[in-house]
């Protein structure tokens, strides 16, 4: 019996950690390139992301980020640096990030 309830215990311990884990995803919401890029172009200006952050504050985008993801440092964010940054911001090891930005550049060249 007192076992069965300390098993019982476990199992709502892994229910409420898998439903926050499933709250967390939802919550973290990713910026969407697509939807930043409203002129098209392929890329974000800085006005395209200032519209953007006033659009979705919930994402918490701040000037630091578009540094981040503004590699060459031109005042532009193209697709290619934009998916570049995505799997270093996820905390994968940078030849994952390397890869990732073969594979976006790749896509780009199409
Ligand atoms: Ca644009
Ligand atoms: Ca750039």
């Amino acid at each position: 019996m007192k076992r069965g309830s300390v098993v019982c215990a476990l199992c709502a311990a892994v229910v409420v950690l898998a439903a926050a884990v499933i709250a967390a995803e939802k919550t973290t919401a990713k910026p969407d390139f697509a939807k930043m890029d409203t002129n098209g172009d392929n890329k974000v200006d800085a006005t395209e992301f200032d519209a953007y952050v006033v659009a979705y504050p919930e994402l918490g985008l701040t000037k630091a980020v578009y540094d981040q993801w503004d590699v060459n440092k031109d005042g532009t964010v193209t697709h290619q640096e934009f998916e570049a940054w995505k799997p270093i911001e996820k905390g994968a090891k940078p030849a994952a990030a390397k890869k990732a930005r073969k594979k976006s550049a790749k896509r780009a060249a199409k």
